[in-house]
């Protein structure tokens, strides 16, 4: 589900296996509440999502732990449960006034995700918002400067380098499937799963214990 709200519309964390017909694959997305200047997760909270702690459906209360209390708390979470990859999704259209409180919020939350050897993305979405061009045609994205720019931009909310930056457009008014903004939606995937690959590559030669 989609929405707009003062502060996240999405108030829960919930699972999205990708399934194609009747079959699962192994890919499993995450998708929890956003952050930002009308409050949000905290990064204890989003911490423990991290490490698998919090089940499906978890509801995200402010001021509210996410600890062994909470119902459903996975106390031992195995490499299944531990989120192999973390995209951050950013509003193209917003990059450039992002307060400093959420800069800062940002930049703490990669470094505590980095120190649990998790690699991560930047989806940079609306760059439909920001680009005529790519407004009218997708496959303009990677031509356009605006784009680039807060490509750029993202990148240096976050703290990362402008390779892990994938643009995204995402379906919104749209009710026929558009090839290009199907490339960008699958190159995302493709980074995700690369990231992921090499997660398991590290763990293998230093497995880290997945008990915290
Ligand atoms: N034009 C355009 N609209 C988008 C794009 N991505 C999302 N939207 C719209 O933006 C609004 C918010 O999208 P959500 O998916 O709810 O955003 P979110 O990041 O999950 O936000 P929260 O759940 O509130 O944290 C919806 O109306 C979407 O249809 C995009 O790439 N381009
Ligand atoms: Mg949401």
């Amino acid at each position: 589900m989609v929405g707009q709200s003062h502060g996240s519309f999405t108030k829960k964390l919930q699972c999205f296996p990708l399934r194609s017909s009747d079959k699962t694959c192994a890919l499993e997305l995450w998708d929890s509440m956003g952050f930002g200047d009308c409050g949000g997760p905290s990064l204890q909270q989003l911490l423990s999502v991290v490490k698998g702690h919090a089940p499906d459906g978890y509801q995200f209360r402010v001021d509210q732990a996410l600890c062994s209390d909470t119902e459903g708390y996975i106390k031992r979470p195995g490499l299944r449960e531990h989120m192999h990859c973390v995209a951050f999704v950013l509003d193209a259209s917003k990059v450039s006034t992002c307060s400093d409180s959420t800069r800062v919020f940002l930049q703490q939350l990669r470094s505590f995700i980095t120190d649990l050897g998790v690699h991560q993305v930047v989806l940079l979405t609306h760059v439909d918002k920001i680009c005529n061009e790519t407004q009218k045609d997708t496959s303009e994205v990677y031509k356009s400067i605006i784009v680039r720019q807060a490509m750029f931009k993202a990148a240096e909310l976050v703290g990362m380098s402008p390779s892990s930056v994938v643009p995204v457009r995402n379906y919104w008014c749209e009710l026929e499937l558009d090839l290009s903004s199907d490339v960008l939606l699958l190159r995302a995937l493709e980074l995700l799963l690369q990231y992921t690959d090499l997660y398991y590559r590290e763990q293998q030669r230093a497995p880290s214990k997945h008990e915290h």
